[in-house]
């Protein structure tokens, strides 16, 4: 099938079963404090996950969606950072507390990874608050409360981003480990892992490979060993931001991190301008601006994709992936934004009949070292083309917002909520039920109008 199906194809009983599931995918993955990110592959609260997560929740109840990010604000440590991982008290995930060695670096009774993940939580609680707001009531006065009381928490995350990963003038955030970006093993990122030589370190053992048992479907144990080894090399500096630019074997400017950032930055002002801090809109605009510019920067003439770059090496990050559309999330040029639109519709992306579903693959269906089973190396991505159509529709773009939708709805209706998709068939692959899959299912099924 080349084209998605019209949204008059689903009889609104199979809308509302889907809605049905979605709904208890997020209840039975839901410890009470976290909703974890996947029931058994990923038993933890994931930052960026626990954003989206948040967003479908509030289609349920806003007072548990407040809940989930303020759980997860909890976890914000002193310099502002919001780690990747809030570790539940399950075990089996690898690599746990004790591997990351940040005992003792997060607040009082919260255990945390060492690292970060992209900031779409300001876009995702604006998201939240206009739903909330339309609702009235008690809806309203929660996230009212609530958005008062937080804003110096999101600010001050907005502002490490800033300092500890972005204050060399070129409008990019820098990543020390490719988790940090959420695309693990994208192929962005071979050059710069190539360069990864890992020392001497404790040995391991892999725990997503006992749950994921097609081991074609996750990252190679050389990749893991380079994830390990820039753990250690964290660890070993006490992740104290100061030292880690001296010391890090992987430096990467992230350029579709540092549009997710530009975007949040106008949500924040938008926030901080309706909730009590108007004073802190400036800046926070001035922030977008300077990430909406380096990011427009990176755009590569030749193939209208934006481009990461390896800050050891000085050289930009060449294999077409979705982080090449960063553009489309933050870019203000509108011959950018059309060139933009003009690659994504066409023949090496949404465009290629080949797929199952017009929708964007992580890598380029027509790149050579396209996998297209494993990981963020080929599959589609639900949370992506939703995130993706969020921000085209914040644009105005309602026809492109409703053309992704049917296209994820029809992905979707097989029912099984996959962590990632195999772009020519269709088949959910990762982990099945994966939390941020089943929440964007609900925003999908939320009124289009009226969102
Ligand atoms: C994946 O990453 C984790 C490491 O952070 C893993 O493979 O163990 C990524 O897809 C990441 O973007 C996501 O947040 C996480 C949880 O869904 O899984």
């Amino acid at each position: 099938m080349s084209q998605a199906p019209d949204r008059d194809t689903y009889p609104i009983k199979d809308l509302e079963e889907l809605g049905r599931r979605a709904r208890n995918v997020l209840a039975a993955n839901d410890l009470g404090t976290m909703v974890t990110a996947a029931p058994n592959l990923y038993p933890h609260m994931w930052s960026w996950d626990a954003a989206f997560v948040a967003a479908g929740l509030s289609t349920v109840s806003v007072e548990r969606a407040l809940r989930e990010l303020d759980y997860l604000l909890a976890a914000q440590w002193k310099s502002g950072m919001i780690p990747h991982i809030v570790f539940s008290d399950v075990p089996g995930y690898f690599p746990d507390i004790e591997r990351w060695g940040t005992r003792g670096a997060s607040p009082e009774g919260v255990q945390s990874s060492g690292i970060c993940q992209p900031p779409v939580h300001a876009t995702m609680l604006r998201r939240i608050v206009e739903r909330a707001t339309a609702a009235g009531g008690k809806d309203a006065r929660l996230a009212d409360e609530f958005t008062r009381r937080t804003l110096p928490g999101w600010i001050d995350w907005h502002a490490w981003l800033r300092r500890a990963r972005g204050g060399d003038g070129s409008g990019l955030l820098t990543i020390y480990h490719g988790w940090e970006s959420g695309m693990d093993n994208s192929p962005r990122f071979d050059g710069p892992y190539s360069r990864v030589n890992p020392g001497k370190m404790e040995p391991f053992v892999r725990t997503d490979t006992q749950k994921v048992k097609d081991h074609s479907q996750r990252p190679s144990d050389e990749e893991y060993s380079r994830y390990l080894w820039l753990v250690q090399q964290m660890a070993d500096v006490r992740f104290d931001d100061e030292r880690l630019p001296r010391v890090m074997a992987f430096q990467v400017k992230d350029v579709f991190m540092s549009a997710i950032y530009a975007a949040a930055n106008e949500d924040l002002a938008v926030l901080a301008e309706q909730f009590g801090l108007p004073e802190e809109a400036p800046r926070l605009r001035e922030w977008a601006r300077e990430f909406r510019d380096g990011v427009d920067a990176t755009v590569d003439g030749r193939t209208g994709l934006a481009r990461d770059r390896d800050v050891l090496t000085g050289e930009w990050i060449g294999p077409p992936t979705m982080a090449g559309f960063a553009p489309l999330i933050s870019t203000n040029d509108q011959a950018l934004l059309d060139r933009q639109l003009e690659v994504f519709e066409g023949p090496d992306w949404t465009g290629d009949p080949r797929l199952a579903f017009p929708l964007p693959a992580s890598t380029s269906t027509t790149y050579k070292g396209l996998k297209p089973r494993q990981y963020w190396r080929g599959p589609v991505w639900p949370v992506m083309n939703w995130y993706l159509a969020h921000c085209l529709r914040r644009r105005g773009d309602e026809k492109r917002y409703r053309r992704l939708r049917e296209a994820s709805l029809a992905q979707l209706m097989e029912g099984h909520f996959g962590e990632y998709y195999e772009p020519f068939t269709g088949e959910p692959l990762g982990s099945m039920d994966q939390s941020w899959t089943a929440a964007v299912a609900l925003e999908w099924l939320a009124d289009p109008e009226n969102g």
